[in-house]
């Protein structure tokens, strides 16, 4: 299989999740490279659900190692408590087969203020945010005064560096935002108070990966949210504080980026978007609802109802180029079942003129109409088909469509949340 790397080829939540699961019974060590706690990955095995939102999607398979990179965003408060749930639950999750990088920077309780704060002062053109401190967290790291994992060992730095981080933002929260100034105090001791449980996780995240490859064993790499929520290549200013794009699993684990030799992109059938921006192929009406409730489409972090639409193979190709696609796995097909007919956006129109990419001044992709070519529907039940030649002559001719538009092979098929409702083609 290699050294793989799944992204999410929209706007998040495409079953991720539920591929890196099944991708890790092939993998030795599973690496979260970006984002944090904002991410919500589901997996559902034999009926049982579980959400992640930082620790590794491989975490459900005996024996696996799951790393945290240096470019997720990580709350402390928040992997504890995963790891409490996820060990009452009798999953192993022992710093054995747990670690998370010395250099990865550490979401703190102002970062998590100014992001709400920041929202709530946005009236009338909010992002969306999920509300975890995730942008003000990668601001700090760009403005070099970020807190790190390895700082919790050296107790005068993390005082010295939460004492100069309160000294600006509580200037914001309270005169700016009118929000509830920080005691720093209160913010050291609950640090310093969880550090004897986070130390004997830290490691050398790029060391034991580089270690990994050498002994020819397998490294999958777990991207979040998705490509067009990338903070360079999205939807900007609707987009995470982060990059999203393959490129990013070489940078956000220490990585060379010659050693990631194959980059899965994971597609849902349809289209959705959670938080605010751009969606040409967004639907208000009855197929939009259709679509939010036999999908179950509400965040897996906030709840939030998911905006829904049709397949947009712009915004696909788009990913492709950005990522270099070796597979598509495609997702949710089931969830297309009874709709009389499926719509793909092969194009938009600008000005009246015809667009095959996506333009990137800002605002224009909120002016596109969407360019649509029509499929036939399908009536039967897909969620028991273990094979592509099982599936009906229609949901055979909406993948080979989808090939086509976008010059990927679809090698995985999702026909449902459980595990073992994939087709591997
Ligand atoms: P943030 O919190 O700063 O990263 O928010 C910025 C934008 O990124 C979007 N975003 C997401 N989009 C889809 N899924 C995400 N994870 C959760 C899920 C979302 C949820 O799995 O459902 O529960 O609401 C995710 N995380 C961030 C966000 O909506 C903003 O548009
Ligand atoms: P992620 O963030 O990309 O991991 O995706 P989420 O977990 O946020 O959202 C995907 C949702 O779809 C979850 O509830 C999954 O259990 C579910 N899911 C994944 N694949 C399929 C599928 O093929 N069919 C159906 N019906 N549900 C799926
Ligand atoms: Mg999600």
């Amino acid at each position: 299989m290699a050294n793989t790397v799944i992204i999410g080829a929209q706007w998040g939540d495409e079953g991720k999740g539920k591929i890196v699961d099944m991708l890790s019974a092939q993998s030795q060590v599973i690496v979260r490279f970006q984002g944090g706690n904002n991410a919500g990955h589901t997996i559902k095995v034999k009926g049982e659900e579980t959400i992640l939102h930082l620790i590794p999607s491989g975490i459900l398979h005996d024996g696996k190692i799951c790393l945290i990179g240096n470019g997720v965003v990580l709350d402390p408060a928040v992997f504890l408590s995963e790891v409490d749930h996820l060990a009452a639950r009798g999953i192993d999750v022992a710093p054995t087969r747990l670690g998370i990088s010395k250099k990865t920077h550490l979401i703190m309780p102002y970062h998590k203020s100014l992001d709400k704060a920041r929202e709530a002062k946005r009236a009338g053109h909010k992002i969306g945010t999920t509300g975890r401190g995730i942008g003000p967290c990668y601001e700090d790291k760009a403005a070099r005064v970020g807190l790190r994992a390895g700082d919790l060992a050296d107790p005068g730095l993390v005082r010295e560096k939460v004492r100069h981080a309160l000294l600006e933002k509580n200037v914001l929260l309270r005169d700016l935002y009118k929000f509830e100034p920080l005691d720093e105090n209160a913010v050291c001791d609950e640090l310093l108070g969880l550090a004897p449980r986070l130390l004997p996780y830290l490691t050398d995240v790029d060391a034991r990966i580089h270690e990994t490859m050498l002994a020819g064993q397998n490294v999958l790499f777990e991207g979040a949210q998705g490509i067009h929520l990338d903070i360079d290549h999205g939807t900007y200013p609707f987009v995470t504080s982060s990059n999203t794009v393959a490129g990013n699993a070489a940078a956000g684990s220490g990585v060379a980026p010659g050693t990631l030799n194959r980059i899965v992109g994971i597609v849902k059938a349809y289209t959705t978007r959670v938080g605010s921006g751009p969606f040409p192929t967004e639907l208000l009406d009855d197929t939009g609802s259709y679509l939010r409730t036999k999908g179950h489409e509400f965040g897996a972090t906030t709840g939030r109802p998911r905006r829904c639409g049709w397949l947009d193979a712009v915004v696909l190709r788009e990913t492709v180029r950005l990522n270099g696609l070796t597979d598509i796995a495609l997702t949710k097909l089931d969830v297309l079942q009874n709709l009389p007919a499926l719509q793909i956006c092969v194009a938009y129109e600008l000005d009246g003129k015809r667009l095959e990419y996506l333009p990137q001044e800002e605002g224009a992709l909120g002016r596109v109409t969407p360019v649509y070519e029509e499929l036939p529907g399908f009536e039967d039940d897909i969620s028991e088909c273990t094979a592509f030649e099982e599936l009906p002559g229609t949901v055979q001719g909406y993948i080979r469509r989808i090939e086509e538009l976008s010059g990927v092979k679809v090698s995985m098929i999702s026909v449902g949340a459980d595990r073992r409702q994939t087709i591997v083609r």
